[in-house]
């Protein structure tokens, strides 16, 4: 097996490591290891090797990310300029147009389901890899893989379309932070998640490698890479360099229609990728705690700098501290 088709697992040890067991362990998740460095839950292993050795073909689409990062909003902007702003098409839910190629790797449904028969979840869940593998071109795919993990050698042969998405690691945070309790039963505090985020110890760390790892190739012909901030800052500008990337045309007046479907008000309440219903596959099989699902949203606030009204002082400066070191040098920022 060459070096790009390489998965190593290893198992994970220490304070972060027991933290992440104790707190983030459910019906659907029973471990974690390293796989590559990476953080991937036990059952990943699994499919380790599927994933390398998934048939990229030329003319996919990836929206690349860390989770929490901006990931829907980019995969609806890239999806409505590939498909001409088809806002009748786009009513299908967008894990059906743009699925997850991650999915079934992350939530043992298999123990799942041998326990609760009842649960009844859709085909791009049960076997995303096999979802994707029977989809006709062209495919949008959307994964939270770090590069090493990815099907390289493919993107290497096949050239794909490759967009990453990246937002500051506070904000992405505490936007984790908030998923984890409503989606994946994370019982823990704040403070002991911004442990294990700073730790590089949560599921698809550490933060940024996986960020320069894409970082560094920008400038490839196929790679595009975005930041969050820039698409609240200036999203007709995002469109259109994302429609220039894409091979697209878009007159002002279309850039002008996209930004208001893009907006997060429309986004937050357009069924289509708000994720109510994979909130209300939890609710409806009591797999998350009812509270959390009252409370949460995962169209949360959809802003920039939402950490200050959340994390301490200290947590901030440690946050900024760590983003220093880890940026020096990269000529990547995110000034805040
Ligand atoms: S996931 O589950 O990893 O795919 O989540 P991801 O889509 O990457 O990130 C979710 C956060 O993105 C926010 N979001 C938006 N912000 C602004 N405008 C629009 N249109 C938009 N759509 C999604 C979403 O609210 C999450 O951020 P937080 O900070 O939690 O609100």
């Amino acid at each position: 097996m060459d070096s790009d088709s390489r998965v190593v697992i290893q198992g994970l040890q220490g304070q972060l490591a027991d933290s992440l067991h104790k707190d983030f362990t459910n019906l659907f998740r029973k471990g974690y290891v390293r796989a590559n460095g990476a953080v991937m839950p036990e059952y990943y292993q699994e499919f380790a090797q599927d994933i390398k050795s998934f048939q990229v073909r030329t003319d996919d689409v990836f929206v690349c990310s860390f989770p929490k990062t901006g990931t829907t909003w980019t995969q609806e902007m890239v999806w409505c300029i590939a498909n001409d702003l088809d806002f009748e098409a786009a009513k299908v839910p967008l894990q059906v147009r743009f699925p997850f190629l991650d999915h079934t790797t992350l939530f043992d449904y298999e123990d799942l389901l041998s326990t609760r028969p009842d649960v009844v979840f859709p085909p791009h869940v049960l076997d995303s890899i096999g979802f994707l593998d029977n989809l006709p071109s062209p495919r949008y795919i959307k994964t939270h893989f770090p590069w090493s993990l990815l099907p390289t050698k493919q993107f290497q042969d096949e050239k794909p379309k490759l967009i990453y998405v990246a937002r500051n690691p506070k904000d992405a945070c505490v936007s984790y932070y908030h998923h984890s309790r409503l989606l994946e039963g994370y019982r823990g505090t704040f403070d002991e998640f911004c442990e294990l985020f700073l730790g590089d110890s949560l599921c698809f760390a550490p933060f940024w490698k996986h960020v320069l790892e894409f970082w560094k190739r920008r400038d490839e012909p196929n790679f595009l890479f975005v930041k969050y901030e820039d698409m609240k800052n200036d999203l007709p500008s995002v469109i259109r360099k994302t429609a220039e990337f894409l091979g697209k045309n878009l007159s002002d007046a279309k850039v002008e229609i996209l930004t208001e479907h893009l907006s997060f008000n429309s986004m937050k309440n357009n069924p289509a990728v708000n994720y109510e219903d994979v909130v209300e596959i939890n609710r409806k099989y009591n797999l998350i705690d009812k509270e959390e699902i009252e409370k949460g949203a995962f169209m949360r606030k959809g802003s920039v700098g939402d950490y200050k009204g959340q994390m301490s002082k200290d947590m901030i400066s440690r946050f900024d501290n760590w983003t220093e070191t880890n940026l020096k040098g990269t000529g990547l920022s995110f000034n805040l």
